[in-house]
């Protein structure tokens, strides 16, 4: 993005990034701004943390979550309330049938862990070998509704925001609704789709669990070296070690959650009929003239003057958090769960075959 644009153009971006819209129906994302909603300080409040957890993989120390990165704060709790009624409402639409057949699944909840609602967009993901004898992986020649317009805002937020790459733009997502036990069993996501992907958390907090080797106790209950807790309005980006050295799973959830995954397919695995949608062409970060990624340290200020532009309401909030740097030095090998700072225990033993997801 051309350096130097004017405070006027960073404005508009940033106000076009709001995902607080117009009354209106699924997916509708409108792009007002509310009063009270400071993208500028916002985006400056976004935290991010890496994780470490050293282990030997056929005989190299490695970092097994290197490439998994956590970012905090990316959408607001009235943004989460609008994505979480979108969703429902294409949850309601699909249970009347109302969306390609494809999209919409519910599974009858037969044991425990099993029920998971998924919703697709942009392209049909088959998790294991289907009555049609389709192998995991995209089905290239089956339809499934585009990404609805909230979800596009979603997007565009996450490239702007410096938390996914402009090079990696997602075109398809999955929406996960788990009800209470519901899981996502051990898995490492399909090629079919290119890294970092990323999956965003609503409703009920949770943890992901990591592993080269997931250990199965029971019905949903799984267990790994590495578990990640997922605050709401999170993103977790997948890339390196941690997408496809380990394994990851959502084990049975204490109480209803949601969660939406986006990936971007690769070029030769896009269905057949699928069109590059407009909206998601040259996205590209905002380069605000505070340079440093705002991520890094958390926001305790008081709020800029009212009328400050963004641009001045950035770098604000970026010297207020320098003046309160607090050091994120992640310790090794603690038998604790895993935060910027902490690690859990190891415990895997029995191998698990992979699960395509
Ligand atoms: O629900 C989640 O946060 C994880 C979903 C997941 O593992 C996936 O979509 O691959």
């Amino acid at each position: 993005m051309a350096a130097g644009r004017s405070v006027n153009k960073i404005s508009e971006e940033l106000k076009s990034l709001s995902l607080l819209g117009t009354a209106g129906g699924s997916g509708g994302g409108g792009g007002i701004l509310l009063d009270e909603d400071d993208e500028a300080v916002r985006l400056a409040n976004v935290r991010k943390n890496d994780f470490k957890r050293w282990e030997r993989v056929r005989g190299r120390l490695i970092n097994i979550l290197d490439g998994l990165e956590l970012h905090t704060g990316v959408f607001s709790a009235a943004e989460q309330r609008r994505i979480v009624d979108c969703v429902y409402d294409f949850q309601e639409k699909g249970r009347k049938g109302r969306l390609r057949e494809r999209t919409y699944s519910e599974p009858r909840k037969w044991m425990r862990g099993k029920g998971r609602v998924t919703i697709q967009f942009g392209c049909c993901y088959n998790y294991a070998m289907d009555s049609n004898g389709n192998p995991p992986g995209i089905i290239r020649d089956e339809e499934v509704d585009p990404i609805p317009p909230l979800l596009k805002q979603m997007i565009k937020r996450m490239v702007a925001w410096h938390v996914l790459p402009p090079s990696c733009i997602p075109n398809s997502c999955i929406v996960n609704i788990y009800d209470k036990d519901d899981c996502i069993p051990p898995h490492i996501d399909h090629h079919d789709f290119v890294r970092p992907f990323c999956t965003v958390s609503f409703l009920s907090e949770c943890n992901i669990v990591f592993g080269t080797e997931l250990k199965i106790n029971g019905p949903g209950d799984f267990s790994g070296s590495a578990s990640i807790p997922l605050p709401l309005g999170s993103v977790l980006v997948l890339n390196g070690n941690g997408a496809d050295v380990v394994k990851h799973c959502v084990p049975a959830v204490s109480s209803r959650r949601i969660s939406i995954t986006f990936r971007k397919m690769d070029d030769s695995k896009i269905p057949y009929d699928f069109i590059p949608d407009p909206d998601l062409q040259n996205l590209y970060p905002l380069s605000l003239r505070g340079q440093q990624h705002p991520s890094i340290l958390p926001l305790r200020q008081d709020q800029p003057p009212k009328n400050a532009q963004p641009s001045q309401k950035f770098e604000q909030a970026q010297k207020a958090q320098q003046a309160q740097k607090v050091l994120q030095s992640p310790t090794l090998q603690r038998p604790v769960q895993l935060t910027e700072a902490d690690f859990p225990p190891l415990s895997s033993s029995i191998r698990v075959q992979t699960y395509r997801k």
